[in-house]
């Protein structure tokens, strides 16, 4: 059996599509979704996701609200913006693009934003139902790419040994969360795990959130297993490589995701349908 490539671009583009009808169809309505998006300094990554999340926008039909500040940025000019920007009935949606510099704090950053706002789905509040198994809200993008991309691909996820690898708030521990609501066995691993090795080995589904290029290698996956790489490492020669190696891994896979192509358009996708979401919420 050959194994499957799963396409995040042409999946991520269906979505967008169907997302396009969806606010034409609320147009018509005159309800208009909204996007502000803030981008504090100059880190280069930021701005091509930024970049990213605005053609997405302007693709879909979704009004975007740029908010460039330069990187001497105060916390309290930030808080100041939010403010505004929570009381604003144009902006359904509020996204404000990690990591921010140093000198500002970003949980407080985080509360402040209106949970009702929340695309990203960082506020402790969503996170909170997230946790608790309500998934009718915002939820995390990167998270929900990975179960869209899985579900899409026709492979279930109930009963089937998870395991993730990498425990950040926005990937690792959320991703663990969706896969547990979806049935699936769960579980997590970090750099502090005994025999890392032996559990990757035994994941039906490995989902890869380590920020280490080409980490997991062919010896540490099960013949057959569904391979999900989160993961954006820049090589020294410029070409962007997962954390998982692809080309090592991909014959023993039964799926796996390429990068870039694979997690990171979702991650946009899914953001775009918390936009929409929150539009009909605020409507
Ligand atoms: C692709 C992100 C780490 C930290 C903060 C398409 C994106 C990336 C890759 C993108 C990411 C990663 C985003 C590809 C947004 C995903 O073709 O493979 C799109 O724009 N992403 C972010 O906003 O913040 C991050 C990764």
């Amino acid at each position: 059996m050959s194994t499957i490539i799963i396409d995040g671009k042409k999946i991520s583009q269906d979505i967008k599509d169907e997302l396009k009808k969806e606010v034409e169809e609320l147009n018509k309505k005159e309800i208009y979704p909204g996007l502000a998006v803030v981008l504090v300094g100059n880190n280069p990554a930021s701005k091509v996701y930024v970049s990213n999340k605005k053609k997405a926008c302007e693709y879909i039909g979704i009004r975007s609200f740029s908010y460039e500040l330069p990187e001497e940025t105060s916390e309290e000019e930030l808080l100041n913006l939010i403010d505004v920007l929570n009381k604003d009935e144009k902006v359904n949606g509020i996204l404000v693009q990690l990591p921010l510099p140093k000198h500002i704090n970003e949980k407080k950053i985080l509360l402040a934003i209106n949970p009702k706002k929340d695309v990203d789905c960082f506020h402790p509040y969503n996170v909170g139902l997230i946790t608790i198994g309500d998934l009718d809200g915002f939820l995390p993008c990167t998270p929900a790419g990975i179960i869209e991309l899985i579900k899409r691909t026709n492979i279930d996820i109930e009963g089937k040994k998870c395991v993730v690898v990498g425990r950040s708030n926005i990937v690792g521990k959320p991703v663990s969360l969706l896969l547990l609501s979806n049935n699936g066995t769960v579980e997590i691993c970090h750099s502090r795990t005994k025999n890392l090795s032996g559990i990757c080995k035994e994941a039906d589904i490995l989902v890869a959130a380590i920020g280490k290029p080409k980490f997991i290698t062919a010896d540490m996956i099960k013949e057959g297993a569904v391979l999900i790489d989160v993961g954006i490492n820049r090589l020294e020669n410029g070409k962007l490589c997962g954390d998982i190696d692809f080309e090592n891994c991909k014959e023993k896979a039964k799926a796996i995701t390429p990068v870039p192509g694979g997690v990171g358009p979702m991650t946009i996708a899914m953001l775009m349908k918390n936009c929409v979401k929150a539009a009909l919420m605020q409507n």
